[in-house]
Order: structure tokens, then sequence, then C-alpha cells
């Protein structure tokens, strides 16, 4: 386009030399051919400054395309730097939360093992306490068939009339020493004659007798159940000290056959088991 402008702009010039040219030769032209160069020229003047504001235009057209073009390009570069960035942060999340889950995962795992072991466990102990109660069981019923107190056990005990008695060396609660007593293939003394409690006061021992109105107060049995009738209380007992007294001992050093006393049956005493062999 420039070019074409250029090359239009000479023809013109060319055109005016060759008027001017022609002027000279003929001196004797009219004014009208003249006052037409004048115009001619001044079009082609106009155009050629047309054609330098229509040159500033694209250049200046042209520069602020390229600034856009530079300022678009800076905010995608910054943009994608950002994005990288980003991206960069969350697979660097990713890999921790995978990191994370499969930890978990192992963990999880660990403990579902742990469950099942402690599972097992837990079914052994309770198979191992069933058969531990059965054997108790089977024990006891043994015991309570077969008395434990055999020939030689009995060196320890006392023979007395047609029973065996038995004192302990150690203190225990009325019902703990009875157990005890059982556990012999015994039981705690019963007294029912004057003879049987002279002979225990001649032990001279505090210890605790089968007698107790645990059942129902003031109403004195036996172990074996039977009534009290034959009583050897101490002066003022039973008096049921406190309202606590369910359970009678026996004590010692007394200058008088009345020896007996209702004490708390928790209390820990030593005690005498009586026991009467089956006849041979
Ligand atoms: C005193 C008396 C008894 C009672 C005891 C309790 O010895 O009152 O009757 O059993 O205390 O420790
Ligand atoms: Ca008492």
């Amino acid at each position: 386009m420039e070019e074409e402008v250029y090359a239009n702009v000479s023809n013109l010039e060319l055109e005016e030399i060759q008027d001017t040219s022609t002027k000279r030769t003929t001196p004797d032209q009219q004014p009208d051919d003249r006052t037409g160069g004048r115009r001619s020229r001044l079009a082609a003047v106009c155009l050629g400054l047309l054609c330098v504001l229509l040159l500033i235009t694209i250049i200046v057209i042209c520069v602020r395309n390229v600034k856009e073009k530079e300022a678009m390009d800076q905010t995608i570069s910054s943009l994608s730097k950002n994005l990288t960035a980003e991206r960069e942060t969350l697979s660097s999340s990713i890999m921790t939360l995978t990191e994370e889950r499969d930890q978990l995962k192992n963990s999880n795992k660990d403990l579902t093992e742990e469950r099942d072991q402690l599972k097992n466990s837990n079914k052994n102990l309770t198979e191992e306490r069933d058969q531990l109660k059965i054997l108790t069981e089977q024990k006891k019923k043994d015991q309570q068939n077969h008395p434990k107190h055999t020939v030689n056990d009995l060196a320890s005990w006392k023979k007395f009339g047609s029973s065996h008695y038995y004192i302990s060396t150690e203190a225990k609660t009325w019902d703990k020493a009875r157990q005890n007593c059982r556990e012999r293939g015994a039981d705690l003394v019963i007294i029912n004659s004057k003879e049987e409690q002279e002979f225990i006061k001649r032990e001279n021992k505090y210890v605790w007798i089968g007698l107790s109105d645990a059942d129902e107060e003031g109403v004195w049995k036996w172990v074996d159940g039977s009534p009290l009738t034959t009583k050897y209380w101490n002066t003022g007992e039973p008096n049921d000290y406190a309202k606590a007294e369910d359970c009678a001992v026996f004590k010692d050093g007394k200058d008088t056959l009345e020896t007996w006393n209702d004490l708390p049956c928790c209390y820990e005493n030593l005690w005498i088991c009586e026991a009467t062999l089956p006849s041979s």
C-alpha cells in the first residue's frame, strides 16, 4: 500500500514537472490550466498527509497491540506459574493423604488381628473357666463323699467320746471357719453334753463354736439345725451387743463352766471343728 502511495505521488510529481516544462515551453498557456495544476498539487499533498496519518495510526495500533500482547503473556505466564504451584501443592497433599490412608489401612488390619486374637483368648479363657467350674464342683462333691481327714490327719485331732476335735491355728470369721471345718469333712463343734463342755474348757482356747442366731434373732441353733437346749452362756450373755452379735464364741480363762458369749460373726477367731467318724 505504501508503495502504491509513493507510486501515485511520483506520478503526480512527474505530471507536475511535465506541466511545468510544458508551461515553460508554452508561455502563452491559459490561466485555467494553472489553477487546475495547483489543485492537483494540493490534492497530492493532502493525499500524502492522509497516508502519513494512516501510517502513524497503523504504527500506534501495532505498538498498542504489541504492548497488550506482552501484558497478556505476562498474565498468562503468572497464572500458569500459580497453577503449577497449586498443582504441586495438591499433588503433594494427595501423596500425604495416600500415605495416611495406607497407614490407617495397616493399623486397621493390625487392630482387626488383635481383636480376633482377643476374641480367641476370651473364648479359650471362657472354656477354661467353665472346665474349672466343673472341676471345682466335682472336687466339692468328692470331698463331701470322701471326707479329707484320714488316719494321718487325725494325728492333729483330739478324740473325745465318739468324736474328733480339731482346734485351728489361724483366725477366721465364723462363716469362713465353718467352711474350713466342712472342707475337713467336719463342722463347727456342737456341744450337747456337760462332759463335752468340760472337755473343751480344758483346751482353754478362745474359739468359735457351731452356734448362731443369724437366721432369727434370739433363736439359737446348732449348725446341724438342732435347737439349743443345754446352755453355757456367760453371765449377761447373749446380749446381742449393738444388735450385731449373732455367733457364739467359747471364752478361755473362765473359772466357771458358763463360758459362752455372742459376738459379731465378722470377727476373726480360732475355731473348733468336730468330726463324727463313720462307725467301722
Ligand atoms: C463385752 C460384752 C459382750 C460383748 C463384747 C463385744 O465383752 O458386752 O457381751 O459381746 O463386749 O466386744
Ligand atoms: Ca455378747
